[in-house]
This record gives structure tokens, sequence and C-alpha cells, in this order.
């Protein structure tokens, strides 16, 4: 099979371009040029970084949910947020994005506040991380994590810090109404359709990337 050059530059494009957390600061810069290299955007569940990484940066975040801030290179994704407690944890169990969301156009998304699920055992001085994690028209995963202290005096961004690029905006993918004993048939045609609606999207992104 014979793969067209447009397609090959299109994926290594693609490769490239990948997201970064801006706030709270993601654990290691995995967008930075000069990068270590045995981490990937790829690996699950925080692109390689270890959780115990010194150079880590570690903010405080309100203990009702602070802010989130990230730099999106793609022309839309799915964005999924997720948390775990604890100074070093791999089981990022509490989603903050339920559903996950769909993200439209490449720049700065700012999110003021992430609300946090109601009964989240966290006090001052608990610590936790957010895994951020993007799929993107082909259906890969791309993760980084942030680090963060919860803290009774911190505060979210100031609203002239988190803004949010023209063009960018989000929107909650909507699960459908399940019915009793169609359930599960509904279930999987809905995964088909998103699935369909993702791979529609290729072309229209290979070719954006490469212009
Ligand atoms: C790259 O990361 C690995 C794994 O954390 C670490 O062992 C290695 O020392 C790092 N290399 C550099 C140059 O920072
Ligand atoms: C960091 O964690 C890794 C595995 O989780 C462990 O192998 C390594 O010894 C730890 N490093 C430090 C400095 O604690
Ligand atoms: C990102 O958006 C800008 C316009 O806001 C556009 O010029 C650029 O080509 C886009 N880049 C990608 C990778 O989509
Ligand atoms: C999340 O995982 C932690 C530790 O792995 C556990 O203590 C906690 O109960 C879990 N919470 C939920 C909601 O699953
Ligand atoms: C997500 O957004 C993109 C771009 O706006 C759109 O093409 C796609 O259909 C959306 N996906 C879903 C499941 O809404
Ligand atoms: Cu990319």
């Amino acid at each position: 099979m014979i793969i067209p050059a447009f397609l090959l530059l299109g994926v290594a494009q693609l490769a490239q371009a990948h997201f970064g957390v801006d706030y709270p600061p993601m654990r290691y810069n995995t967008l930075g040029s000069s990068k270590n290299t045995t981490y990937s955007q790829y690996t699950n569940p925080c692109a390689g970084v270890p959780g115990n990484l010194s150079t880590a940066p570690r903010t405080d975040w309100p203990l009702t949910g602070g802010s989130l801030q990230l730099d999106l290179h793609h022309h839309w994704t799915y964005l999924f947020i997720n948390l775990g407690l604890g100074p070093d944890v791999s089981n990022f169990n509490y989603t903050l994005t339920a559903p996950f969301w769909n993200v439209t156009g490449n720049g700065t998304l700012c999110v003021p506040k992430l609300a946090l699920p109601a009964d989240l055992p966290v006090r001052d001085g608990s610590r936790g991380s957010i895994q951020v994690v993007t799929v993107g028209d082909d259906g890969s995963a791309l993760y980084n994590c942030a680090d963060v202290t919860f803290r009774a005096g911190a505060k979210e961004l100031d609203a002239g810090k988190c803004e949010t690029s023209a063009g960018v905006s989000y929107a909650p993918v909507v699960a459908p109404v399940v019915e009793g004993p169609k359930s599960g048939a509904e279930a999987r045609g809905v995964g088909v359709g998103v699935l369909a609606g993702v791979m529609g999207v290729t072309v229209a992104m290979v070719f954006g990337m490469g212009v």
C-alpha cells in the first residue's frame, strides 16, 4: 500500500502538536523542544513523567475547585479531566468532566473554576494530581498531569489571567437517554456514532494541519 506523502506530513505534524497544561503548570513541560525524550504524551497516565519528580511544580488550589488553562493545538479535541488524591497517585478515579467535553478551536482554553465532586474527601493540605487527557480524531489519547495542594486560602485565577482564545469553546458531549431493555444496543449505537464522527473529520484535520 502506498501512503500519500501529504498524509505522512499530516501525521508528523499531528505528533508534534500535542497540548500543554499552562495552569496549574504541568508536572514537566512535555511540549518543550528540548524535552526529556523518555517522556511522551502518548503514555498513560501522565506522559511517563513520574509523580515523584523532584522538579515538578505543585500549585495551591482551592478546596472547592480551581482554574485550569490549556494550550491546545488541534482544530478540536475530546477532553477528559480527572483527579487523583494523594502525593503520588496512579489512580485518577474522580472525573471532573462528566460527560466529557468536545473542545473546538486551537489556542488557549481557560476554565475559571472546575467543579469538584460534592463529597470529595479533601481538606487544607491534601495533595492531588489533575490528569488531562485529550482524544483526537484518530482515537489516540494524549496525557499530561499537574500537581496541586488543596488550600483553604487558595484562589482561582483572576479573570484577567484566565482568558480563552477567540474561536475556542467547549461543550459537554451529551449522553443519550437510555431506556429499558434497549440500553445495550443504544449504548453501542452511540459509540459507533461518535466513532464515525471522529473518523469523518480525520481527513479535514490532516489537510488542516498540513497547510
Ligand atoms: C529523563 O527522565 C527519566 C525518567 O524520569 C530520568 O531517569 C532521566 O534522568 C531524565 N533525563 C534527563 C536528562 O533529565
Ligand atoms: C519514584 O518512583 C519510582 C516508581 O514509582 C521509583 O522507582 C523511584 O525510586 C522513585 N524515586 C524517588 C526519588 O523516590
Ligand atoms: C490555529 O488557529 C489559527 C487561527 O486562530 C490558525 O491560523 C492556525 O492555522 C491554527 N493551527 C492549527 C494547527 O490548527
Ligand atoms: C479512589 O481511589 C482511592 C485510592 O486508590 C480510594 O481510596 C478512593 O476510595 C477511590 N474513590 C473512588 C470514588 O473510587
Ligand atoms: C466535536 O466538535 C467537532 C468540531 O466542532 C465536530 O466536528 C464534531 O462532530 C464534534 N463531536 C461531537 C461528538 O459532537
Ligand atoms: Cu498533537
